[in-house]
């Protein structure tokens, strides 16, 4: 089996996080109009967009801007579908926007592997596919003509080298995304590369949403009581495991130390107060790169296969400021 399981390797690929980076830095990662923005009217590029859900900060920035950006006026008629995190409604929202006959497929695919079919059958329709975020693992050859989204991998190698330098004796729970998503796979692999998994007493998956971390931490402070330390794949279910933490009568940031990924306003926010350790930055905020990217595809010009939207990292000696002047 040829699997086209998503890669960011190679010299094409750091010199678009380069470019992708200055821009996404110098604007702040805003929704700044595109350089060509095109003028509208009858010659929109039609774009069906599949977003796999609304499950957490992280995702709630990304759909508004791909909202801001994916416009009329910057030359799109958009047709956004949410998938409520299933598969099934992801595959029937491709099938539907081939049926429209749309110009560009994009979307965020809520699991790694299951496309196969339905990303042969967009092939055959040929209607080129900008695949959004989250990675595929296909035996369909070259299933999209480029990916925007972050280095899943190096966030957790990031947050496994913080614990590794700051919590030597760290005997770690760690708290799950969805399991089979890209984000989940790649994080886990480059932080328990890093910490190694001696020190890791247990795993759980939290799906990626606050009451789903809170649930699967309940279970863990029982089953795994000389925990130290959580590091969740999101802000969302480290704020879950914040409350879950909480009612067990252990102070958070302290009794257990907590280290996510993502750096939405409430994540940084509770870095601030102390309730979390470390927070490595996902940025959901490259609509306008998307839309660059769509009408590249769209006009047939050369795009790199992959773009790493570049991520920085937080410890609590962020300030207020700092917060505040996020867009997310
Ligand atoms: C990461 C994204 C993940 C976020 C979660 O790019 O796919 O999905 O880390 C979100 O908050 O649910």
């Amino acid at each position: 089996m040829v699997s086209n399981k998503m890669r960011t390797r190679g010299l094409t690929a750091t010199m678009a996080v380069l470019a992708l980076g200055l821009a996404a830095c110098s604007s702040g990662g805003g929704d700044e109009k595109p350089a060509d923005d095109n003028k509208g009217g009858d010659d929109l590029i039609s774009v069906g967009f599949s977003q796999l859900g609304a499950e957490s900060g992280w995702r709630t920035a990304n759909t508004e801007s791909v909202k801001a950006s994916l416009t009329e006026e910057n030359g799109i008629e958009l047709n956004f579908v949410d998938a409520q995190q299933k598969q099934e409604n992801q595959i029937k929202a491709l099938r539907d926007f081939i049926d429209q006959g749309v110009d560009v497929i994009a979307f965020s695919p809520v699991v790694e592997t299951g496309w196969d079919e339905v990303l042969q059958e967009i092939k055959d329709a040929d209607i080129p596919v900008v695949l959004v975020d989250r990675t595929v693992d296909t035996t369909v050859e070259d299933p999209y003509v480029t990916w925007i989204g972050a280095d899943f991998k190096q966030e957790g190698t990031t947050a496994g080298e913080w614990v590794k330098a700051n919590v030597p004796d760290a005997k770690i729970f760690e708290l799950q995304g969805t399991l089979g998503s890209g984000a989940q796979v790649d994080r886990e692999e480059g932080f328990d590369a890093v910490v190694g998994a001696e020190n890791i007493v247990g795993k759980a998956s939290g799906n990626f949403t606050r009451a789903e971390g809170k649930a699967a931490m309940e279970a863990a402070l029982q089953a795994y009581p000389d925990m130290n330390l959580v590091f969740a794949h999101n802000d969302d279910m480290g704020l879950g495991a914040i409350e879950a933490i909480t009612d067990a009568g252990k102070v958070p940031g302290k009794d257990i130390k907590i280290v996510t990924i993502d750096g939405v306003r409430d994540g940084l926010q509770a870095l601030k107060d102390g309730k979390f350790n470390y927070v490595v930055e996902c940025n959901p905020v490259f609509g306008d790169q998307i839309v660059d990217a769509i009408k590249k595809v769209h006009n047939g010009e050369d795009v790199p296969k992959e773009t790493i939207v570049v991520d920085k990292a937080f410890d609590q000696t962020i300030t207020q400021e700092e917060i505040d002047a996020r867009l997310y």
